[in-house]
């Protein structure tokens, strides 16, 4: 069976990238439900319901493993589907998140305990975060900021441009401004590593940014060599393929600047 892969749209690419970096030889399936994104100012309710169709359309292809390549729907609907949704079902199915990944590894990255987080408005409003490294690092203090114009502005390929520097600005300076011992930024969201290199320019040298693809993948490859009965059900012939709940010339278009090469999309 082929891993599934879930975002609300492209963002989830920059996750897929790594993630098939890593461990080419499975079968994918990336599903963008890019007819309802963004997801971020969206409810729980909401957000779990639309995240739980795309995953069931993906156990409908075949998926038996589905990753939830999003922060937002990791925040609002990851525990709903594990808790409720899927030990109902008759077979083995698995679903894991983006959050827990990160904020395993966050402990070994600060120096000063002092973490920051740059995220959707529903991924901050969570608290997932700050709940999550709570339970890993009780002495971490976590200090967060919603970002709701960067989605917009690398969704419209205007995030290379000099307006996209004011967002930039004011979203980095009111984290700083929190505290000024945070060591380690994380990109809590799936579209933010696009803006790295102007992040950068707005911080001093001396804060780590953290982008989550690489972690991610890390960790999945860790979860199946300790989950054999699942990675025996993963199919292996280094095949993947991509869909779309909205147009297919857009997704193919757009996509590639978060997958960094050519799509073709279903
Ligand atoms: N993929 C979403 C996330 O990582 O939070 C960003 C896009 C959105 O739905 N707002």
């Amino acid at each position: 069976f082929p891993i599934g892969i879930f975002d609300s749209g492209y963002g989830g690419l920059t996750v897929f990238k790594e993630i098939l970096k890593k461990l080419p030889q499975y079968d994918y399936i990336y599903l963008g439900d890019n007819a309802r994104v963004p997801y971020g100012n969206r409810s729980f309710e909401t957000v779990y319901q639309y995240t739980w169709q795309c995953v069931q359309q993906l156990f409908d292809k075949g998926c038996r493993l589905v990753v939830l390549a999003c922060n937002t729907a990791s925040a609002k609907a990851l525990r709903s589907i594990q808790q409720k949704n899927l030990p109902q079902l008759s077979d083995t199915r698995r679903v894991l998140g983006v959050i827990r990944p990160t904020t395993e590894i966050v402990g070994d990255l600060t120096q000063s305990r002092s973490v920051g987080i740059l995220a959707t408005n529903g991924t901050v409003s969570s608290r997932s975060y700050p709940i999550e490294i709570s339970h890993f690092y009780p002495d971490i203090q976590v200090f967060q900021e919603a970002c709701p114009m960067w989605v917009p502005l690398v969704e419209n390929n205007e995030h290379q441009k000099p307006g996209a520097d004011y967002f930039i600005k004011q979203h980095m300076d009111n984290l700083l401004n929190q505290s000024g011992d945070i060591d380690t930024v994380i990109l809590g969201c799936t579209h933010y590593p696009l803006l790295i290199n102007k992040i950068m320019q707005y911080i001093p040298d001396s804060i780590r940014l953290i982008s989550q693809g690489e972690i991610v993948a890390e960790k999945l490859a860790d979860y199946l060599v300790r989950h054999p009965e699942i990675e025996g059900l993963c199919s292996k012939n280094g095949n993947y393929s991509f869909y779309t709940t909205e147009s297919v010339e857009e997704f193919d278009k757009k996509g590639a600047i978060f997958f960094g090469s050519q799509i073709s999309c279903e």
